[in-house]
């Protein structure tokens, strides 16, 4: 994982464990994560090129294409996105 760096103190996430994180994120509370959501959370989750990721994550995984991902969508995102080793720091 090169683009991974470690900042202090951190452990990796289960897919469980990010899935709740998400939903903190929702910061409009519409019961959906929108790109600029999801790139916040990951940035805190210490991804880098979180941009990049969440719009890939995002097209991944948002079945209904309607550029959020919802409850049902979640579960497939959240695998797809564990790939790169979420931390909490
Ligand atoms: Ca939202
Ligand atoms: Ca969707």
């Amino acid at each position: 994982m090169p683009w991974l760096s470690p900042r202090g103190v951190s452990y990796p996430l289960s897919e469980e464990q990010v899935k709740g994180m998400l939903k903190k994120y929702d910061k409009n509370r519409d019961g959906k994560l929108s790109k600029q959501e999801l790139r916040f959370a990951f940035k805190e989750m210490g991804l880098h090129f979180c941009s990049w990721k969440a719009g890939k994550a995002l097209r991944f995984a948002d079945n209904n294409c309607d550029g959020y991902i919802n409850e049902d969508e979640m579960n497939e995102f959240v695998q797809y996105a564990s790939k790169w080793g979420f931390r909490i720091c």
